[in-house]
């Protein structure tokens, strides 16, 4: 059991929240009886080889004389080498062609399609008929169909939730779609899973299942946009907002901000990790965040902004604390 239990341990990578092996819809759970088959089929026949090996070694000096039956080697060859291969890829491909459909988005509308575009390095996520943008955190209802369609704003990426679906790539000027259904509430990590440059690594994101009327108590705040800023303080940081750069690369609704470059900032106050699940979102570590981005992200495309004075800093994190 070691010898299976030690690679499947690997390959989940121990964290079970993004581990094929603990599935969480139907797709998930095709893709890990499909990965079981081929890793205890994968073992039996390296057992087999290496046995085949291993007798080769002990017989090696053994002399048989001129052998009378020619048809041994032979049949090792044609068994071994071409009918055993054939029943094999024969068995997975049937397996294949089963979960192949079954992890497909099967055509035709769902109830909600959401966009999810990949950036370098971070998620932008909107939602079909509704003004609402969100990054990295993407919530959906439980027990809904939902149609993800997938595109890039830069290089390839590719989209992983390994207990919910497939993972399925990001192309440019290509919109691939996939289906998350998710019976049960809960949070599910997710990950680029093709190398798009250096922030490939902390490029992650969640999925946040919901209940479908707190999904939609959810969906309408998100449309609805900025909150005014309450307090001195987040005055001061709106007026900073607006005026030393980061209206350029960030959207705030309802406000003149409408950079394109960096996530949609309306609602960021409500979400629980800032940039792409590096960091969680505390009025501390946005602090850090703002002051020295490549110290936590290295290569994120963001500026520091040590050279603001730190009143300044401290009143741009009280703003953007305050957009719930
Ligand atoms: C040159 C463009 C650019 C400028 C200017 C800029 N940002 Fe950013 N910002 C980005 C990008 C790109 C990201 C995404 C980083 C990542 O996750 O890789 C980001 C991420 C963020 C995040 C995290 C959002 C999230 O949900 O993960 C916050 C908060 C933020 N920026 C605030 C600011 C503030 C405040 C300023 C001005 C002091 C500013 N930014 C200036 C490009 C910019
Ligand atoms: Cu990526």
């Amino acid at each position: 059991m070691a010898i299976i239990g030690l690679p499947a341990l690997l390959a989940t990578g121990c964290n079970s929240n993004q581990a094929i092996t603990n599935p969480a819809t139907g797709p998930a759970r095709d893709i890990n009886t499909l990965w079981w088959a081929m890793l205890v089929g994968a073992v039996i026949i390296f057992g087999v080889v290496v046995g085949l090996l291993v007798v080769a070694f002990v017989r090696r000096n053994r002399d048989e004389g001129p052998s009378h039956d020619d048809r041994g080697p032979y049949m090792v060859i044609i068994g071994g080498g071409l009918a055993a291969p054939i029943v094999c890829l024969a068995i997975l491909f049937g397996f294949v062609i089963h979960v192949m459909p079954a992890t497909s988005a099967p055509p035709g509308p769902t109830k909600l399609t959401i966009d999810v575009i990949g950036h370098q390095w971070f998620w932008e996520v909107r939602y079909h008929g509704t003004p609402a943008v969100t990054a990295n955190e993407i919530h959906i209802p439980a027990g809904t169909p939902v149609d993800v369609r997938v595109t890039t704003a830069d290089v390839i990426h590719s989209f992983w939730v390994p207990r919910l679906n497939r993972k399925i790539d990001m192309i440019p000027g290509r919109v691939n779609r996939i289906e998350l259904d998710a019976p049960d509430p809960g949070v599910y990590r997710g990950q680029c899973s093709e190398f798009c440059g250096v922030g490939h690594a902390q490029m992650a994101f969640f999925v946040i299942v919901q209940p479908p009327d707190q999904f939609r108590t959810w969906l309408r705040n998100e449309e609805a946009p900025a909150a005014q800023p309450s307090g001195s303080q987040a005055t001061l940081g709106e007026h900073a907002f607006m005026t030393v750069g980061c209206q350029n690369c960030h959207e705030i609704r309802g406000t003149a901000a409408a950079g394109r470059v960096g996530p949609d900032l309306t609602h960021v106050g409500s979400r629980r990790t800032l940039a792409a699940l590096t960091i969680s979102n505390t009025p501390r570590s946005l602090y850090q965040w703002i002051t020295d981005p490549q110290r936590i992200k290295p290569g994120a495309r963001m500026p520091g902004f040590a050279s603001l004075p730190a009143s300044e800093r401290h009143a741009l994190v009280s703003y953007l604390e305050g957009l719930r």
